[in-house]
């Protein structure tokens, strides 16, 4: 058996998740990117009623009126925006865009913000400065000339505001297209096409006030100590007021096991934790489907032994599809579940014996969930285990979905819908007095096909990093070179921006920091977080550059360069953005007295069918969507004896890298490393700090390899695998996604581990 030996920057992290390591890492990145004088006050105003909304993640705060709560991760995202750094015409005029491409995309981003408005000059290959009216008149003038409005596809990024979401997708409308290719697509797209067909609604159902009232919290393929770190307060106080929180995840992930607060001084003092998980359940990758399915077959039985573990008067009175559920649960063996979900029969009733204890239970869940070949038909699972229960429209119950960017869910919320609803085409006609077009438009994944096949001319991209962000970066990247056009508004520079066909022009944009002047003085953007809880974001920081515009501005400039007849006020809209927000508040239902209510601090909630177990399915009740059979993703073979998944790191906010360290799993300085599980490498005949090669193999046939990384042993579930996004996307083809939702199986992808040759 190979023995355990040091491995450069390998090396155990023994402490609980958050306390003085994260006050210490929060310290660090202040000091590299601003000036310390300037970052508490700026740290103060994040999530505070009168200052701005954190970019980091889309976890609500308390009415938005709590004391400075502190985040880690905050302050990295917030700080990484409020650099000092600059990338200047100079900084261009020094790079040409040949050389920028060999730096990492840490190198590309740490550089700073971006200054000037910027296009590609071939002869040089370096990017120059260009006028505002210059960039628009050529985006205008390019857009008008495609013999086709399809032929062009703007995407969105969820940092966007819903007042530059909004205008962007009125512009484009106008313009004639339903390409709106966003990052929700590479997220939580099962979720919003998943849970409509449960529960009528594609969001989140639970609120702050829930966690306090909740009995017993599931936490499934969610990484919260990293990815929404605010998370870790609520589950903190869940765990002390001894609420059950019972974990599936492959990988042994630290804050989800224990937990210093930093906002405990007797945590602090003492050096104290405490735990999270009250079980923790290391699922197959892909296997929970399977696990759900095996809790509800328990539940069943349960019920039908000792009756009171199913809540039937509910069930009879608010639902659709239990007998076939039912059935289905019954004819699917035990022995098939232990196998696709890898855990066993003892542990999965033993959840169901918690369940049918609970009175009002809270599954919360992420990426682990959606990212695979039928992320939908996951997230439907969840819906169905909860229904069995009535955990809808109950206090302490419900559905919690992590949503990823601040705003993605907002974004939505305003219209970036690439398959719009005849409400929202009615609305904007009757508003706006233009027919938008109804013929569905593309996704991200459509998007990058049709760029790649040549159907597509034009890519404009509001914020992201579209190429680096996607599965299948070869497709993506030879795809991004075709374009006769492509238009960046960002705050940083990144890969996708060096990646050009044959002209390419860099808009910069402030950030949430940031003080956005306009005609009728300083103005508030808004936001709506995971729980449906929309609320007015205002930056106080000089802008980075004198040169930059808003978002909505940026939005409005282009539509006014492309439509010269269009009849809506652009110019008037950005002056003021109240008149965005009655434009949004005439066009979507629940934004009634829209800029009245979010000058209260906190804001006010959309109305959410299911908190009142009011259901906008067909049939009017919620209905259970039984999964036939128990494998959601390609079956593991003798060739593709793993499942390979791909995660973020502590020091990454998706494509930026803010460092090399993953604290928690104890990774320091680098990110070429595979994690697996120490009976998987005994079984290849690999030692901890090998150096091995991957292959996916999928179905369709294709064969993918990415050489050169270090296996590393890992507490992980036997079978699974693990390596850092994006690095390792090359592994992920574009074809290969959840076929009801599109979203890439980021998370599911069967390989073959091999010593490197
Ligand atoms: N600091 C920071 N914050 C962020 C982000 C960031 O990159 N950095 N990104 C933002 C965005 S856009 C998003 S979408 C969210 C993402 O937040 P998460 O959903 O937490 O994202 P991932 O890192 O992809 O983590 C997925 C978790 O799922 C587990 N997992 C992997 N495969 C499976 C599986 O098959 N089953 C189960 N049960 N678990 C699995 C992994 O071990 C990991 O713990 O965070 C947002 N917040
Ligand atoms: N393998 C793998 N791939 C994945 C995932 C995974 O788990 N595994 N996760 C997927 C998920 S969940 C998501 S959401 C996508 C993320 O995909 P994207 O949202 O496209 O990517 P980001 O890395 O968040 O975008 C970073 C860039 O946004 C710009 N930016 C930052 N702030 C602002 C701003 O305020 N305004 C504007 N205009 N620009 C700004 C900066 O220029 C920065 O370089 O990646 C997906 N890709
Ligand atoms: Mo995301």
């Amino acid at each position: 058996m190979a023995e355990k030996r040091a491995v450069p920057g390998i090396k155990p992290y023994k402490n609980a998740g958050g306390g003085w390591g994260a006050l210490r890492a929060t310290a660090l990145a202040v000091r590299e990117q601003m000036e310390l004088t300037e970052a508490p006050g700026l740290l103060l105003r994040t999530n505070k009623p009168e200052g701005f909304d954190c970019p980091g993640c889309a976890w609500p705060d308390k009415a938005h009126t709590s004391t400075f709560q502190f985040c880690e991760n905050g302050a990295k995202a917030v700080t990484w925006e409020a650099t000092k750094k600059r990338v200047t015409p100079e900084f261009f005029a020094a790079h040409t865009v040949s050389e920028l491409l060999t730096w990492s995309d840490h190198k590309l981003e740490d550089e700073g913000r971006l200054t000037h408005p910027m296009a590609y000059e071939s002869a040089s290959d370096k990017y120059v400065p260009i006028e505002w009216d210059e960039a628009f008149t050529r985006i205008g003038t390019a857009l008008r000339a495609l013999p086709d409005p399809n032929m062009a596809e703007f995407y969105t990024s969820g940092r966007t505001s819903n007042e530059a979401a909004f205008l962007y997708q009125l512009f484009v409308r106008e313009y004639g297209t339903n390409n709106f290719p966003d990052c929700s697509n590479m997220c939580h797209e099962a979720t919003s096409q998943g849970l409509p067909k449960s529960i009528g609604i594609g969001k989140g159902t639970v609120s702050l006030d829930d966690f306090e009232q909740c009995e017993l919290i599931i936490s499934i393929g969610h990484n919260p100590g990293t990815n929404h770190p605010r998370m870790m307060g609520t589950l903190h106080d869940a765990a002390r007021r001894g609420v059950p929180i019972i974990v599936f995840n492959p990988l042994r992930e630290r804050a989800l096991e224990r937990f210093t607060d930093p906002q405990s001084p007797v945590e602090m003092a003492s050096l104290g934790a405490t735990d999270i998980a009250s079980s923790y359940y290391q699922v197959k990758v892909g296997g929970d489907a399977a696990a759900l399915k095996g809790v509800m077959k328990a539940l069943l039985a349960l019920d039908e032994a000792h009756g009171g573990a199913l809540d039937h008067d509910f069930i009879a009175k608010h639902t659709n599809g239990f007998e076939a559920l039912a059935q289905d649960l019954r004819t699917t063996g035990w022995v098939e579940i232990e196998a696709a979900s890898g855990l066993t029969r003892a542990a999965l009733e033993s959840v169901a014996a918690a369940y049918a204890k609970s009175n009002a239970t809270i599954i919360s869940y992420g990426m682990g969930v959606t990212q695979h070949a039928n992320g939908t038909q996951n997230v439907q699972q969840i819906a169905n285990l909860l229904l069995l229960r009535g955990n809808f429209g109950k206090p302490g119950a419900g559905i919690c979905p992590l949503r990823g960017h601040s705003n993605v869910q907002g974004d939505r919320t305003v219209g970036i819908n690439e398959r719009p609803g005849k409400d929202l085409l009615d609305a904007i006609e009757r508003v706006y007095g233009f027919a938008p077009p109804s013929e569905h438009g593309h996704d991200a994944v459509a998007a990058m096909q049709a760029i790649y096949e040549g159907h597509s001319k034009i890519l404009i991209a509001l914020g992201g990093n579209l190429a680096v962000a996607m599965s299948g970066p070869d497709q993506c990247f030879a795809a991004m070179r075709k374009l006769d056009l492509a238009v960046h508004i960002a705050t940083k520079l990144n890969r996708s921006h060096l990646l050009i066909g044959k002209a390419s022009i860099i808009l910069p944009c402030l950030g949430r920091t940031e003080l956005d002047m306009q005609e009728a003085g300083p103005q508030s953007v808004t936001v709506e977080d995971s729980m449906s809880m929309v609320h007015a974001s205002s930056g106080k920081l000089p802008p980075a550059s004198e040169h930059l515009r808003s978002e909505p501005a940026i939005a409005a400039g282009m539509a006014k360069a492309t439509l010269p007849n269009s009849k809506i006020d652009w110019m008037g809209m950005v002056a003021n953005y109240d008149r965005i927000r009655d434009g949004i508040e005439a066009v979507f239902p629940g934004f009634e007295n829209y800029n009245e209510r979010i000058r209260i601090p906190g804001g006010f909630r959309l109305p959410l069918g299911p908190t009142e177990r009011v259901w906008h399915t067909q049939s009017g009740k919620a209905e259970f969507l039984p999964l036939a059979g128990l494998e959601v993703d390609p079956p593991i073979t003798a060739e593709a004896p793993f499942r390979l998944t791909t995660i973020r790191s502590h020091d990454q906010y998706n494509t930026t890298i803010y460092g090399l360290n993953d604290r928690y799993r104890g990774v320091f300085g680098r990110r070429d490393v595979v994690f697996m599980s120490r009976g998987d490498l005994d079984g290849l005949g690999l030692a901890h700090g090998d150096l091995i090669d991957i292959e996916s193999v999928l179905p369709s046939g294709e064969q993918r390899r990415l050489p050169g990384f270090t296996a590393i042993e890992y507490n992980i579930a036997p079978g699974a695998v693990a390596a850092y996004y994006p690095e390792a996307n090359g592994l992920v083809p574009l074809d290969y996604y959840d076929a009801t939702s599109g979203t890439p199986a980021y998370k599911s992808v069967p390989v073959k581990i091999s010593r490197a040759a």
